[in-house]
């Protein structure tokens, strides 16, 4: 016999506004293999997108009543500027290339009613999908937000940084600032305005990024907001804060924003991230939000990860926030 479903104790739980009255809910997804490791010291990373396919990201997503239409694998550069010396930026024309890839690759999927999922690689992929995202948009004539998950500000730019990593500079850069080649990517620039743009979890800052941040006018909410508030206050303030006038947002995800412990397989890890339950539950009311419409997930380095774990647990963040619920 079948039990009768268990309105009783259900409790009332505060989420983002709902924004989307009247949108259709979207049925596609695009998967966009990205295995770039051009934006830093870390070869491992280029193995991204290989781990999540060991994961089952796209079965586990058509499992979830999704089509997905398309897989796109960006050819990256076997290049080796990476490994230069000095704080100049490396692999520019490199990153280059493949951002423009990237960025055809997402504006063409979400020009065909789909959702892009940017999977890396480094986070230096996210100039390429915000310049797709920003394109699609702006031949809409519609604004869009930018939430953005790191332990890090990646808000360098070729002055502030002490490394040349462009891995660190990808917010920066949608904002306008950095490298012309980069920041004028599509011809145009900023990509993202720093009014709808929100950055959360970070911890591990670089003191110009400090300055930057404030420069920018980004909203940032570090970990110390976080244990203040909790997560879910957190993710219910930043998408207010994205603005009223937004069509939809881009989600930025640097796995590195977890703890080490929960999520190892990263390139630059720092202590005292979220956990596991904190996570999906961010991405989880960003779903229930109705208005993400593009995905990166960044950074998963198999090379440092124990039996491919951040890698399934990057999978369950991506069906988080699809919309994955328990009942
Ligand atoms: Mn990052």
């Amino acid at each position: 016999m079948k039990t009768e479903s268990k309105k009783s104790h259900e409790t009332k739980v505060e989420t983002a506004p709902d924004r989307s009255s009247g949108k259709k809910r979207l049925d596609k997804v695009t998967l966009i293999f990205v295995p770039l490791h051009l934006g830093g010291p870390h070869r491992g990373v280029s193995m991204g997108p290989a781990a999540m396919k060991v994961a089952e990201v796209a079965e586990k997503i058509e499992r979830l009543g999704f089509t997905v239409r398309n897989e796109v694998e960006v050819n990256v550069p076997n290049s080796v500027c990476w490994a230069e010396h000095g704080s100049a930026p490396k692999c520019v024309p490199e990153i280059t290339e493949v951002s423009l890839k990237v960025a055809e690759a997402v504006e063409e999927a979400m020009s065909n009613g789909s959702i892009p999922i940017t999977i890396g690689g480094d986070h230096s992929l996210a100039i390429g999908s915000i310049a797709g995202v920003s394109s699609y948009y702006r031949k809409q004539k519609e604004n869009f937000g930018l939430v953005w998950f790191d332990a890090h500000g990646d808000i360098n730019t070729p002055d502030t940084s002490s490394s040349g990593n462009v891995h660190g500079m990808p917010l920066a850069v949608s904002l306008g600032y950095g490298d012309k080649r980069m920041v004028d990517l599509l011809g145009f620039s900023p990509k993202v305005q720093p009014n709808r743009s929100v950055l959360i979890g970070i911890r591990d800052l670089d003191p110009p990024e400090r300055e930057m941040i404030d420069r920018s006018g980004i909203t940032p909410y570090t970990i110390r907001d976080i244990d203040h508030l909790g997560l879910s206050k957190v993710t219910d303030l930043a998408v207010s804060s994205l603005g009223s006038d937004i069509a939809g947002f881009h989600l930025s995800f640097d796995i590195d924003v977890i703890d080490p412990d929960v999520a190892p397989g990263v390139s630059t890890a720092a202590p005292g991230g979220l956990n596991y339950r904190e996570s999906l539950q961010a991405l989880t009311l960003l779903a229930e939000s109705r208005m993400l419409r593009s995905i990166d997930i960044v950074e998963l380095n198999p090379a440092n990860d124990i039996r491919n774990k951040t890698a399934e647990l990057a999978t369950d963040l991506i069906l988080a926030s699809l919309g994955r619920r328990i009942l």
